[in-house]
């Protein structure tokens, strides 16, 4: 009896002990994280390098890096500046595609066909949250600056791969 109690106190501090050790461990990853890229980050607006637009994207587009690397794992954000009347053909990314909208008015819509109407009026200062894998579509009317993030590494695939702007231009 004495020895099963004992036993049974032991198991339980050991439990205690290895949940203990568990929080511990995650505390330290949680703290460790943000440091783990490089150093802070502090941007303004002016601070952005604008540089031409992936060719994923039809021409005309402006992006700027803001943290971390797309085409690798881990959080990445970045600013897009579309032009007017641009348009993104239905396609679906590989992530959850997070959306801020920063500056004019986006428009978006869900399925596998571009349809205006269909489309969300999103002025500034709207959020977006695309699951992966889910055909959307955008298009502007006004110049527009989007800021996205999400986990690499990312991608686009066009629902119609002969919307892909990378085809296009390979054709060409
Ligand atoms: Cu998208």
């Amino acid at each position: 009896m004495q020895t099963t109690r004992q036993y049974r106190a032991l198991g339980i501090g050991v439990v205690a002990v290895s949940l203990l050790g568990a929080t511990v461990l995650l505390a330290e990853e949680a703290a460790k994280a943000p440091a783990a890229g490089s150093t802070h980050v502090m941007l303004t607006s002016g601070d952005l390098k604008w540089v031409d637009g992936p060719p994923s994207l039809p021409p005309g587009a402006k992006a700027a890096g803001m943290e971390g690397n797309a085409k690798e794992p881990g959080l990445f954000t970045m600013r897009l500046k579309f032009p007017a009347n641009y348009k993104v053909s239905p396609h679906w990314h590989p992530a959850d595609e997070h959306l801020t909208v920063i500056s004019g008015t986006f428009y978006m819509g869900m399925g596998d066909k571009l349809d205006e109407a269909a489309t969300k009026e999103l002025p500034t200062g709207s959020f977006v949250v695309m699951p992966s894998k889910q055909p959307h579509f955008a298009m502007t009317k006004g110049e527009t600056v989007v800021q996205l993030h999400g986990m690499g590494p990312w991608g686009i695939t066009y629902v119609n791969p002969a919307d892909d702007p990378r085809s296009k231009a390979a054709a060409k």
